[in-house]
């Protein structure tokens, strides 16, 4: 019998390999307290995924704020000041529990890997946490026009390893990031809470329940009507 097998991984980064998803929130935060209101980590969930100028406007009309273009931009690069200098001792030990077992286990396995981040950091992320040589391609916030739920960072990313959407199973903590997946015809495995990412094909609460057996198990299906 024919089997329908996918043959890479597209990984979101915050939230899914490296728990920065964390000091984004703080990072908001603090510059929504520096501009006189307050931002909570519910209120934050909508940001997850969602680019640096996009975050800022949701971030600026919940505090009822509005400052010109120049005023944004400036807003912007202090939020990714403030940012940067809480990730500025990442290390291996910001990874999150199960990421790199399952990604050595899919590099040597002989899958390709590739990331599909919003973030203008992913790169130096990747390269302080000591995972960027497992990956065959990086599609991020540099290399995108639009944020999630476009699929655009995942289309992107298929097209660097040289796959279909539909050969590729998207990783996502993000609603906003299985939306986009689906939107672009890949298969999907949501991380974090059901509730939350209820329409990805499958859910895990954490990479540390999922190896590749699982992913064969869950994304390997035997193909039963013939296209001509
Ligand atoms: P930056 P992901 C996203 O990364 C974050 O979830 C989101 O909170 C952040 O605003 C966005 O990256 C842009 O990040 O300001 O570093 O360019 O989850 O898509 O890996
Ligand atoms: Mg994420």
């Amino acid at each position: 019998m024919e089997v329908n097998t996918f043959k890479g991984c597209i990984f979101d980064l915050d939230g899914v390999i490296v728990d920065t998803a964390h000091f984004h929130y703080l990072a908001w935060k603090k510059l929504a307290n520096q501009l006189g209101f307050d931002f909570n980590e519910s209120q934050n969930e909508a940001l997850k995924g969602v680019s640096r100028k996009e975050s800022l406007e949701y971030l600026l009309q919940l505090g009822g704020r509005q400052f010109s273009e120049e005023e944004k931009m400036t807003l912007a690069a202090r939020k990714n000041d403030h940012y940067v200098e809480m990730i500025s001792n990442l290390d291996e030990s910001a990874l999150l529990p199960g990421a790199k077992k399952l990604l050595l286990e899919l590099k040597s396995a002989g899958y390709k890997i590739a990331l599909g981040s919003a973030s203008k950091n992913a790169r130096p992320v990747l390269e302080s946490t000591g995972i960027l040589p497992l990956f065959d391609f990086i599609a991020d916030g540099n290399s995108t026009s639009k944020s999630k739920p476009d699929p655009e960072v995942f289309l992107i990313a298929a097209t660097g390893i040289q796959l279909l959407p539909s050969e590729c199973i998207v990783l996502e903590d993000a609603q906003k990031g299985i939306e986009a997946a689906i939107k672009g015809g890949f298969l999907s495995l949501g991380v974090g809470e059901k509730n939350a990412l209820e329409q990805a094909d499958h859910v895990v609460s954490s990479l540390e329940n999922v190896d590749l057996k699982t992913l064969q198990h869950l994304y390997n299906f035997p193909i039963t009507s013939t296209i001509s």
